[in-house]
């Protein structure tokens, strides 16, 4: 079963379940101690429903939670929350106290929150490793879409081969792969509509790819040649398209979050019925803007789904030195925001997830975060050598084993939806089309000097103007430093 928000389980476990407990007995007509809104402790003998009716309203506990199962304090609401005695602390009525954030009891028993549970919180799947549903009622995924997505799965993957080996061979100044991840970029994207706007980090391509971005476009940003998008003016893979509503990457990690807060908060001004989506890694949770923009989209409701891919590491940083936490969903649920943990190389499982997700940020106007567990297949980049810092055995029991890929194909075909013949058909034509792709994109000539300068301001700035024309003072006194296939 998805349960958005683990929340109800996980208090449970940390010792601050009588909260639960207190909704199971009220089921069990079992006198419950709460409070009303005139701050005074009742007691209720009716048996409220986990929807909170009840025969006596004035008594009934007011269960403040969404289909979706997570609790939303409101320091606007304080007076509606609901308390209950702790059971655990002797026969003592525990006391409440209207506090700015709302009431809570106090307890006379010492019991700090454990830094960490011993349980983790679980992951949601759907197929498991030889692509066979856990449950067959989980498969939502339609044959159109999950043609387009495994195709998808299969282009990213061929484009990721190619390109590398073009960096490799000195083409390309610059490559980062997506290999191992390729379901979260594809399913992801699927589940979402063409007007969601998407921040995404550097390992997200796929989603651009769904969307209609080119294998010439991707080609002809990496060349940085006339025709890019960026005219040179970034690193190659900082995609970005302004028709497909997704904005340019860019290289400081985690300044996409806070932002995308922003956008999803004008969404919600304008009434728009869409959200935003903001990608990153689990390195990119120790930024502070990662903190600040979860912070942000709990207390003003900004429909925005924070997608985090736990790939293991942050290039050489393992993620057990990253964070001593649960990992990232208990962060979620630590800012307020219904948060899932899914299985990352599962694409019907983030299909779901991320199909929920988006439903209850729009419907119910709130942020929401999604754990995709995955592991970087890849090298973090073309700069970086993983072989130094992991084994080569772990690196290719996930390609393998873990491969979403293989995952998604072997159910396409039980379904009956894909063959041998369709398989390689694909692979031969989407070789052809990247090869293609960057053969003519290293053909196109490069961007003239000038556009170092142009599109930003209308009319440029002195400061400007004297920068391309120290820079031009340069290039004339040191010629042979400066690439001969840039039109000066
Ligand atoms: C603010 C900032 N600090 C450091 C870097 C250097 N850097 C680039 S990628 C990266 C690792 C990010 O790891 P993660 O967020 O887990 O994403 P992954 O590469 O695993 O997809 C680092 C440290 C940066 N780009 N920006
Ligand atoms: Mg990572």
């Amino acid at each position: 079963m998805m349960n958005i928000s683990p929340w109800l389980a996980r208090t449970t476990r940390r010792g601050g379940g009588n909260f639960v407990k207190n909704i199971i007995r009220s089921i069990n007509h079992v006198t419950l101690l709460c409070s009303n809104s005139n701050d005074q402790i009742t007691t209720a003998s009716s048996s409220p429903n986990l929807l909170g009716d009840s025969i006596n309203q004035k008594e009934t506990p007011v269960f403040r939670y969404s289909f979706t199962g997570a609790r939303r304090y409101n320091s606007m609401q304080a007076g509606e929350q609901t308390l209950c005695e702790d059971d655990d602390d002797t026969s003592e009525k525990a006391q409440v106290m209207d506090l700015p954030g709302g009431k809570i009891t106090y307890t006379f028993v010492m019991n700090f929150l454990p830094g960490s549970s011993e349980e983790r919180v679980q992951c949601y799947r759907v197929l498991d490793e030889d692509g066979y549903p856990i449950s067959d009622k989980l498969e939502h995924m339609s044959k159109e879409v999950a043609l387009k997505v495994y195709r998808g799965m299969v282009t990213l993957n061929t484009m990721d081969k190619f390109f590398y080996e073009a960096q490799r061979q000195g083409r390309l100044s610059f490559y980062l792969t997506s290999f191992g991840e390729e379901a979260i970029n594809l399913a992801s994207a699927a589940a979402l509509s063409f007007d969601d706007i998407i921040l995404a980090q550097y390992r997200e391509p796929g989603v651009l790819l769904w969307r209609g971005f080119t294998l010439q476009e991707f080609a002809n940003q990496c060349f940085g040649n006339n025709i890019g998008h960026g005219k040179g003016r970034q690193m190659p893979i900082h995609y970005g398209s302004k028709n497909l509503n997704f904005i340019t990457i860019s290289s400081p990690l985690a300044t996409q979050l806070p932002q995308a807060v922003g956008m999803a908060y004008s969404l919600k001004m304008d009434k728009k019925d869409s959200c935003v989506v903001a990608f990153f890694g689990d390195g990119t949770s120790s930024e502070g803007d990662f903190h600040a923009a979860l912070s942000f989209a709990a207390v003003l409701d900004a429909p925005v789904v924070f997608i985090c891919r736990n790939n293991g590491w942050a290039i050489s940083t393992h993620v057990t030195e990253q964070f001593r936490s649960d990992g990232v969903v208990v962060k979620g649920e630590a800012y307020g925001i219904p948060s899932i943990r899914v299985d990352g190389n599962d694409a019907l499982a983030i299909y779901n997830a991320v199909c929920s997700a988006r439903a209850t940020a729009i419907n119910e106007q709130r942020p929401i975060l999604i754990e995709a567990m995955t592991y970087r297949v890849s090298h973090h980049s073309t700069s970086d050598d993983s072989t130094k810092y992991r084994s080569k055995d772990v690196i290719e029991y996930w390609k393998t084993v873990h491969s979403p890929i293989m995952r998604l194909r072997k159910w396409v075909e039980r379904k009956g939806w894909w063959s041998e013949k369709q398989e390689s058909e694909l692979h031969l034509e989407v070789k052809k089309q990247v090869k293609r792709a960057i053969d003519d994109a290293e053909k196109e000539e490069m961007p003239m000097l000038r556009d170092m300068f142009t599109d930003v301001y209308d009319e440029l700035p002195s400061n400007i103007m004297e920068q391309e024309r120290l820079l031009r003072e340069t290039i004339h006194r040191h010629p042979d430093d400066f690439p001969k296939d840039i039109p000066l």
